[in-house]
């Protein structure tokens, strides 16, 4: 590599809270095209900071050269444009494009809430998940604070979410709705949601989905099934069991490569968080 291709080299920055599933979504996305980034991780309610100073709110948040993009759907077509892995993640094909987005903005919609707002009900109280969910690798000043004002983030979340044992029933109503259409859309034995390729469908499913599937591969461990209150473990058991649940935790096996091509720009950000 010659000194102009460094300076060209655009380094783009991923700002996450490490369990968020929609961040976990976008960073599948930029490990599956092979694109070099640095993730920067932050503790609720500490991530306003970094998203404010870049436009947004919410995580993920994506810093590029191109401007900065404050939603998962709008990273993905984004990603999908600079792409040069070969690997393109919405079809040019105009009615497969228009199912791949819609089936994207349904589980965006309702499967990503649903899903964070039914592990919220069960975990959301309980310091040590919660630290290893939100902490991993983050900037040693927000874990401190994470450790003194855990039991008003945990409440404060709570309440942004509206989690209760009501809310709870119906969002996992509402996955078992968004898990049978899946089911009848892998009928016949199909691979992937649209088409012979994976696409940006594909992957906002298998990482909304998750929090309730807990496959092994993903990136950000929180718990065993074993650990979880046994109410939970039931449900998550029986979803795994479904076709959209094999399917979705044969996509993390089979297609959820941790990005290696640039390993030491990743591990030394994430080294620096972490030394701070
Ligand atoms: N539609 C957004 C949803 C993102 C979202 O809900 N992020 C949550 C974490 S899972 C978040 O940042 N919550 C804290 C906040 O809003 O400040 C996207 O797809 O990017």
């Amino acid at each position: 590599m010659n000194h102009s291709t460094i300076a060209n080299t655009e380094v783009i920055r991923l700002i996450t809270i490490p369990i968020s599933h929609y961040c976990e979504k976008v960073r599948w996305t930029l490990d599956l095209l092979k694109i070099p980034y640095i993730e920067e991780r932050h503790v609720p309610p500490f991530h306003r900071s970094a998203t404010s100073k870049n436009g947004g709110s919410s995580v993920p948040v994506l810093v590029t050269k191109s401007g900065n993009f404050t939603d998962s759907t709008d990273i993905l077509h984004y990603l999908d444009t600079i792409s040069s892995s070969g690997q393109y993640l919405y079809p040019t094909n105009v009615e497969m494009r228009q199912e791949v987005e819609e089936l994207e903005e349904l589980f965006d919609a309702k499967l990503g809430a649903d899903t964070r707002n039914w592990g919220y009900f069960y975990r959301s109280g309980d310091r040590k998940t919660m630290r290893r969910a939100w902490c991993n690798s983050t900037p040693v000043l927000e874990r401190i604070g994470f450790e003194i004002a855990f039991p008003l983030i945990s409440a404060k979340v709570r309440q942004v979410y509206n989690i209760t044992a009501d809310s709870a029933a119906s969002s996992l109503q509402g996955i078992k709705e968004i898990f049978e259409i899946v089911d009848r859309r892998l009928a016949g034995g199909k691979t992937y949601l649209v088409g012979d390729t994976i696409s940006a469908a594909d992957i906002t499913f298998a990482a909304l989905a998750a929090p309730v599937l807990l496959p092994s591969e993903h990136p950000v461990s929180v718990a065993k099934i074993e650990e979880l209150p046994i109410e939970m473990a039931a449900v998550i058991k029986e979803l795994q069991s479904t076709a959209a649940g094999v399917y979705a935790l044969r996509l993390y096996r089979d297609q959820r490569r941790v990005q290696s091509s640039h390993p030491d720009r990743r591990k030394s950000s994430l080294q620096k968080v972490a030394e701070t």
